[in-house]
């Protein structure tokens, strides 16, 4: 649940991007940091090994505008993927407004993108969220690799929800934004007492 403070006038988003170890949540965030840095002063928080992959969590606050007077802010977290840091997830996802589910599109990694998807279902469930009504948005990854399965694929296995979803190849940034506003947009939506997207 987002976070308002009527004092200061603010509100606070939380979307945390959730996937199978090495799917691409930190290129994303770190695309969207770059895409940004220059007009925000906005620092990415990254925590991870020497070989780059996220130990405890990336965190990026990004300024978005207002709504009806209140000053917008949406906190962006990756997760680690590895399956050993279920717990550092679990804490992660507390208090979550929406969820980008970053795909590895490989059609090797098919196995590890179910996975990783009950996971979620599972770490909501425990936190008394059915994911079917939260906003939730699907981002099939590395599109630009041979082994890519097909799109329809993907969708048939991974989004069941019929959550809106899009192709990308975050290390060129592409499809990273399109994710993040129509997710934003859907939290939004729900904060103004509407439907997600
Ligand atoms: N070819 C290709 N490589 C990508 C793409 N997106 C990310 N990568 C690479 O995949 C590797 C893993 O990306 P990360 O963003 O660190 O993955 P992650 O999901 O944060 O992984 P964990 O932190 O372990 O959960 C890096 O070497 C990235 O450069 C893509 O679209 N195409
Ligand atoms: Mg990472």
């Amino acid at each position: 649940m987002s976070f308002i403070n009527h004092n200061t006038k603010t509100i606070h988003c939380k979307i945390v991007y959730y996937g199978p170890s090495l799917g691409g949540k930190t290129t994303n965030i770190r695309w969207v940091y770059q895409q940004t840095a220059s007009d925000q002063k906005t620092k990415l928080v990254a925590l991870n090994t020497d070989i780059e992959r996220t130990l405890f969590f990336d965190f990026l606050p990004l300024e978005f505008g207002d709504i009806r007077g209140y000053q917008t802010r949406f906190h962006l977290y990756s997760v680690p993927g590895q399956v050993i840091y279920d717990a550092s997830r679990k804490l992660i996802i507390k208090g979550l407004d929406g969820v980008i589910f970053v795909a590895d599109s490989q059609v090797e990694r098919m196995e590890e993108n179910l996975q990783a998807l009950q996971n979620l279902e599972q770490n909501l469930e425990a936190q008394g969220i059915d994911i079917h009504e939260i906003p939730l948005v699907f981002q099939y990854n590395k599109r630009d690799l041979p082994t890519a399965s097909s799109l329809k694929d993907l969708r048939f296995q991974l989004n069941k929800f019929n959550a809106p979803d899009f192709e990308a190849t975050a290390s060129e940034g592409k499809g990273v934004m399109e994710s993040l506003k129509t997710v934003s947009k859907s939290i939004i939506n729900v904060l103004k007492g509407g439907q997600t997207l």
